[in-house]
C-alpha cells in the first residue's frame, strides 16, 4: 500500500515528507523533483514569500544510486525564511521567548484561523495558520513527483492547466501537446494555453493588485495513459472518482471539484451526456464517442483521459482586510495581514497534478502490487494481455 505523510510549518525549519510502499527500482531524478517544486512556486500573483524561497528537495532515505530501494523515502525541503522566524517560533520556550512572539489575534474570514483556534484552544491563531498555510503543499508536490516517477514507468502522465481566473475563462478544450508545452515553459504567467485569454487573466490579477483584493479560479488536471480498471465500483471508498475528489478538495482554498463535465451534465439530458460505446474491429478495442465522463465510470478508470477540475476560492488574506473580531478583546477589528499571494491558480494546478498522481499511483499499486518494479511490470503486462484478448 502506498502511503505518505507530511509535517512542517510555513515558517518552521523545514517541510518533511515520508512515502512508503513504493516498489524498488523506480528511477528517481532529484532534478525532476526540483522542477516540480519550481513549477509550484510560479505564476503571476504570487506574494513576497516566493522571492525568498527556492524550494529544493533533499532526499535523505529510500533512494540509492538514483532508484528507490523499497524502504520508505524521506524528503526534506528547507524553509529559507526560517532564519527570520527562529525567535518567533522556537522549538524550546527559553527565557524571553514570550516577548518575541507574533501572535495573530484577528482571524481572517475564510482561513483556518478561527475554527482552528477554537478547536485547539489557542488564543493565538499563529499555531493554526502555520500548518494550515498552503506552504505545506510543497511536501505534497515532492511526494507527487515520486508518484509521477512510478506512473511514468507505465506510460501514465499527469499534467494541468488553468481554465479560469475570476470570471475570465478558456472556452475550449486544451490539447495534450499544449499541456506538455505548458509544463516545459520556463516563464509561467497564468498557466493558460491560450495567450489571448491568459492576457485577460493577467488583467484580472492586475485589478486585484490595485484594489487590495484576491481572486480564485479553476484548474484542470489531465491524466493520460491510465489503463481501464483502476478503482472499483464494489465499495464506496474504492471508487476512483471519490478518492480523487477528496485529494483535490484537500488542497488549500479548493472548495469544489468536478470530474469530467459534471456541471454541464447536471444541466443537460441523459441522451446528451453519456459517452456512446463503439468497437474498432481492426484495433480490437472499444472506443468512445466523447469523454464527458472524464475517464471514470462506476468509480473505475475506463481508459480515456482522466479529467478533473478544482474550483479555487480567492485567497483569504487580503491587503484590504475584512471584518473580524479580536480574539483577546472580542471587539470588532480588521483581519490580520502580513503579506499574501493574490492569485494562485497555476500553483494549485501543479498541486492538483501531485494529488491526482498520488491517488493514481495508489490505485495502480492496489491493483498490480509488486515489491520491485519488475514484479509490478509483470503483473501489469499480464493484465494488459487480458484486456487485449477480452
Ligand atoms: C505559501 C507560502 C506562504 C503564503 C501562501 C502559500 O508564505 P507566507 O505566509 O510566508 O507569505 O505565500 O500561504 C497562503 C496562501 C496562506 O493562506 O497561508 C506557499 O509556499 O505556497
Amino acid at each position: 500500500m502506498l502511503r505518505f505523510e507530511t509535517a512542517g510549518e510555513s515558517h518552521g525549519e523545514c517541510l518533511v515528507a515520508t512515502v512508503s510502499g513504493l516498489p524498488a527500482g523506480i528511477p528517481i531524478s532529484v532534478d525532476a523533483v526540483n522542477r516540480e517544486l519550481w513549477r509550484r512556486q510560479q505564476g503571476y500573483g504570487r506574494g513576497g514569500r516566493m522571492k525568498i524561497e527556492t524550494d529544493r528537495a533533499e532526499i535523505v532515505a529510500g533512494v540509492r544510486h538514483s532508484r528507490t530501494i523499497g524502504s520508505p523515502v524521506a524528503i526534506i525541503v528547507r524553509n529559507k525564511d526560517w532564519e527570520n522566524w527562529t525567535d518567533v517560533l522556537p522549538v524550546e520556550d527559553l527565557d524571553g521567548a514570550e516577548d518575541k512572539r507574533k501572535p495573530v489575534t484577528r482571524p481572517r474570514p475564510g482561513h483556518a484561523d478561527l475554527a482552528g483556534a477554537i478547536k485547539y484552544n489557542f488564543h493565538d491563531a499563529r499555531y493554526i495558520l502555520e500548518r494550515a498555510s498552503a506552504r505545506e503543499t510543497t511536501a505534497r508536490v515532492a511526494v507527487g513527483a515520486m508518484a509521477k516517477a512510478l506512473l511514468s514507468e507505465f506510460g501514465i502522465q499527469v499534467l494541468s492547466h488553468v481554465i479560469a481566473v475570476g470570471s475570465v475563462r478558456l472556452d475550449r478544450a486544451a490539447t495534450w501537446d499544449e499541456l506538455i508545452a505548458l509544463s516545459r515553459r520556463d516563464d509561467v504567467l497564468l498557466g493558460c494555453v491560450e495567450p489571448a485569454v491568459e492576457a485577460r487573466m493577467k488583467d484580472v490579477v492586475d485589478e486585484v493588485y490595485r484594489t487590495g483584493d484576491t481572486v480564485g479560479g479553476v484548474f484542470e488536471v489531465v491524466a493520460r495513459g491510465v489503463p481501464p480498471g483502476l478503482g472499483s465500483h464494489t465499495t464506496w471508498d474504492a471508487r476512483l472518482d471519490g478518492r480523487i475528489a477528496q485529494a483535490i478538495v484537500s488542497i488549500q482554498a479548493v472548495k469544489g471539484v468536478e470530474v469530467g463535465f459534471a456541471a454541464e451534465g447536471a444541466a443537460s439530458f441523459g441522451s446528451k451526456v453519456q459517452d456512446s460505446i463503439h468497437y474498432d474491429r481492426e484495433g480490437q478495442r472499444f472506443t468512445r464517442g466523447a469523454n464527458r465522463a472524464g475517464g471514470i465510470e462506476g468509480g473505475m478508470s475506463n481508459g480515456q483521459d482522466i479529467l478533473v477540475r478544482g474550483l479555487l476560492k480567492p485567497i483569504s488574506t487580503l491587503r484590504r482586510p475584512l471584518e473580524s473580531v479580536d480574539l483577546a478583546t472580542r471587539e470588532p477589528a480588521l483581519a490580520a495581514y502580513e503579506r499574501s499571494d493574490v492569485a494562485v491558480v497555476p500553483a494549485a494546478g501543479v498541486i492538483g497534478e501531485a494529488m491526482v498522481a498520488i491517488v493514481l499511483a495508489q490505485a495502480f499499486l492496489d491493483k498490480f502490487g509488486g515489491d520491485s518494479v519488475g514484479e509490478t511490470r509483470r503483473n501489469y503486462d499480464g493484465y494488459l494481455e487480458q484486456v487485449k484478448s477480452f
